[in-house]
């Protein structure tokens, strides 16, 4: 069947290799194709470990992650990877050049559907004015870019992926307010079919979400819309008013 890419996460408990403690625990979530899932929580709550779990970057230690239905554990690792387009929070870069990046998980992407992606994530003009385009170099880590243009690139190269499913990292805090307000509204026929989950900090990303889920010492402790969390949730209350 076509992936469609419906995240169910059922009582997941998560502890690292080594730990004592589970960072996360008793997460129930859905995430499904046309809406998009805020995770807000304070630094350390578990934002980025969760997101982690989704393409096995961990596997869990308690509870499922499932796919379209499926266990994640019974795909393919790389099956898995090509129907996932996870965004991290530091967004790294390869040597090479700025096609090659893009197409990182995409080998077969055209020129133009580059340029597409890279409209999208906000990166056209910026690439467009280097002189080599798409084949400008791009040094070790990253290096001649700036930290926001590494982000709009690694939010490009997801998209290249064409994927059921895309995670996004606090991607959007280290924009600026009008550029971050620019990219979403970009990628909302994007989010119109597929399954987008977002952690982020500021209000105006989370407002329109489906549906936010708040964590706390990796625990849910609120579920719902912006409106529910804030006739109900002590701790949203908290996170967007700070
Ligand atoms: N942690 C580890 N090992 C790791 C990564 C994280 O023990 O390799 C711990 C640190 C923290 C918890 O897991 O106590 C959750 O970390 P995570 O990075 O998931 O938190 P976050 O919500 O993403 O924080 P931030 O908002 O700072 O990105
Ligand atoms: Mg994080």
């Amino acid at each position: 069947p076509p992936a469609r890419g419906v995240v169910q996460l059922q009582d997941v408990e998560f502890t690292y290799p080594g730990a004592d403690d589970p960072v996360l625990s008793d997460i129930n979530l859905t995430a499904r194709p046309g809406g998009m899932t805020a995770i807000v929580g304070s630094t350390g709550a578990g934002k980025t470990t969760l997101l982690s779990l989704i393409p096995r970057l961990f596997d869990v230690t308690g509870g499922r992650v499932l796919l379209d239905g499926l266990d994640i554990r019974e795909y393919d690792p790389a099956q898995l990877w090509e129907r996932i387009g996870l965004i991290p929070q530091k967004a790294f870069l390869f040597t090479g050049t700025v096609a090659s990046n893009l197409r990182y998980g995409n080998p077969d992407a055209t020129d133009e559907e580059l340029w597409r992606a890279l409209e999208i994530a906000q990166a056209k003009d910026f690439v467009a004015e280097m002189p080599e385009g798409l084949n400008a170099p791009v040094a070790q880590g990253g290096s001649n870019v700036s930290g926001g243009q590494r982000q709009r690139l690694a939010i490009a190269r997801a998209l290249v992926k064409q994927a059921p499913v895309y995670l996004f990292d606090d991607s959007f805090s280290a924009l600026d307010v009008a550029t971050d307000a620019r990219l979403r509204r970009a990628l909302r026929p994007i989010s119109a079919h597929a399954t987008v989950i977002v952690v982020a900090q500021r209000v105006s990303t989370i407002v329109d979400a489906d549906q936010i889920i708040v964590l706390e010492n990796g625990r849910v402790v609120g579920t719902g819309t912006h409106d529910e969390l804030l006739a109900g949730c002590a701790t949203y209350v908290e996170i967007v008013q700070s």
